[in-house]
């Protein structure tokens, strides 16, 4: 009887287990799944003078045809007349090209879709002098 207990009790203990087993591997799935900008250029509120593009650089491969960066002006009309690029070679790497832009604060708005269709999004800002 003594021992049957104890085996129950090693059940339960490891079967306490499975659900953190399970949101541990949940939360590891989702945090490989989803891409999230690593270095901005210009960065994230720095002043700079016009700057000719504007790329980010993302923690994985990006889908092409579904991310996207554009960029608004303080008034929240786009700035750029050109779709944003994700680079062949590093498809971690996503540029726009901007024409001359004025003194003001911009607004980069980024689409992330990682390679497996997972989709991030955010924006940051910048200033030109
Ligand atoms: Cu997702």
């Amino acid at each position: 009887m003594k021992n049957d207990r104890h085996d129950w009790l090693c059940w339960l203990r490891a079967a306490a287990k499975v659900p953190m087993l399970i949101a541990g591997l949940v939360f590891a799935s989702a945090a490989f799944a989803h891409v999230f900008p690593q270095k901005q250029e210009p960065g994230a509120g720095a002043t700079v003078a016009s700057p000719a593009q504007v790329r980010v650089i993302f923690d994985g491969p990006l889908e092409p045809s579904f991310s996207s960066l554009t960029v608004t002006d303080a008034s929240g009309k786009q700035v750029n007349t050109e779709k944003s690029v994700v680079d062949a070679r590093q498809t971690a790497q996503m540029s726009v090209p901007l024409p001359l832009l004025g003194a003001g604060h911009y607004t980069v708005h980024w689409v992330a879709v990682a390679s497996d269709g997972h989709r991030t999004h955010g924006d940051y800002g910048f200033d030109v002098k």
